[in-house]
């Protein structure tokens, strides 16, 4: 009995000293009794320049669900807010109110291939109102090799309480700060609590790691040194938010200070084929997209397709014709005006 009690009371004891690590939506404002926030840990590594005072490079990253209207979420007459069920409502995640559009190739190995001023971010675009509308582009940025860089990493939490572990490849960052400001934050008010020197960063033995989360309402930063040339994609780890956009490229270096291609490497592309048109599928796009009968918004697109389409429609609509037998009489004016009946 002796033993038993003696156990019971160590476990309670344990309990005093237990803590979390990396508790989801907490950084270094939270109780550090019950919490140990990402740059509270304390690396083995020795101090190097990315944890000097001064970052050659400081980048913002600004990110949440936003509620606009992606091309491949809402189709024309039922944009954002004319869902009425916001269970059916699908937000856009991106950084910077960019989503990011993969090249069809490798960056990397056939970098001879990219178009100048390619990449795009919030300098490259500032007259573009990207906050409502949605902007798709190949979002990135270019950095000098050998650079330190700073990465602000702020989640506005606007949205809702969602979390997403960000990725870097190439490099491992130091984890400098974390921290959660409230429900949610913008990128001025963190930008004016680092100016008024609120921001904290550990540049003594902060860890290294190459994924890291953000408080919801919050920031982290990290800081890499670029000293890995080539080109590198940063993401949400959550696969489907990396495949509509919430990502972008870190060019290191110029392209002849990366490593040369081996011959003979594979390439890739865009084999896309041409769409042809399809009448009977367009008719029901078509239909779907525009309730009323609109010959100034129809002729307004009109292509060979859009006219042949037409046609068939103004048939359906005004005569009453089964869509097959409208096909048909399609099919002998096509005839009658080849063989110029
Ligand atoms: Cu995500």
């Amino acid at each position: 009995m002796d033993n038993l009690l003696s156990l019971m009371f160590n476990i309670q004891s344990l309990k005093l000293f237990v803590k979390q690590i990396n508790s989801l939506n907490k950084g270094t404002e939270s109780n550090n009794t019950k919490h140990v926030s990402m740059p509270e840990l304390s690396s083995l590594d020795s101090w190097d320049s990315r944890l000097k005072v001064d970052p050659d490079v400081q980048i913002y990253l600004a990110y949440d669900f936003y509620t606009i209207d992606n091309k491949y979420f809402h189709r024309e007459g039922y944009e954002f807010n004319n869902v009425t069920s916001s269970l059916n409502q699908l937000l856009t995640p991106q950084i910077n109110h960019i989503s990011m559009e993969i090249p069809s190739f490798s960056l990397l190995s056939q970098r001879d291939e990219i178009p100048k001023n390619m990449f795009c971010n919030n300098d490259t675009i500032k007259d573009q109102d990207c906050a409502n509308s949605h902007c798709e582009c190949p979002h990135g940025y270019q950095i000098p090799l050998n650079a330190v860089v700073e990465l602000v990493i702020i989640d506005e939490g606007f949205a809702y309480d969602a979390n997403h572990p960000l990725h870097l490849h190439g490099y491992a960052f130091r984890v400098v700060a974390m921290e959660r400001l409230g429900r949610n934050v913008t990128v001025d008010e963190v930008k004016k609590r680092d100016s008024d020197g609120y921001i904290k960063r550990n540049l003594i033995n902060a860890p290294i790691k190459d994924t890291v989360n953000v408080p919801d309402g919050g920031y982290t930063i990290v800081r890499f040194k670029a000293d890995n040339p080539g080109y590198w994609i940063f993401h949400c780890h959550i696969e489907f938010h990396a495949e509509v956009g919430m990502a972008l490229v870190f060019q290191v270096g110029e392209n002849g200070q990366m490593p040369p291609v081996p011959k003979g490497f594979p390439t890739c592309g865009n084999y896309l084929p041409e769409v042809s048109c399809n009448p009977r599928s367009y008719i029901l796009t078509w239909i779907n997209q525009h309730h009323k009968f609109s010959i100034k918004n129809y002729v307004s697109n009109i292509t060979t397709c859009h006219f042949q389409t037409f046609f068939i429609v103004l048939m359906e609509r005004s005569i009453g014709l089964s869509f097959s037998r409208t096909l048909l009489c399609a099919c002998v004016l096509k005839v009658a005006s080849i063989s110029k009946i």
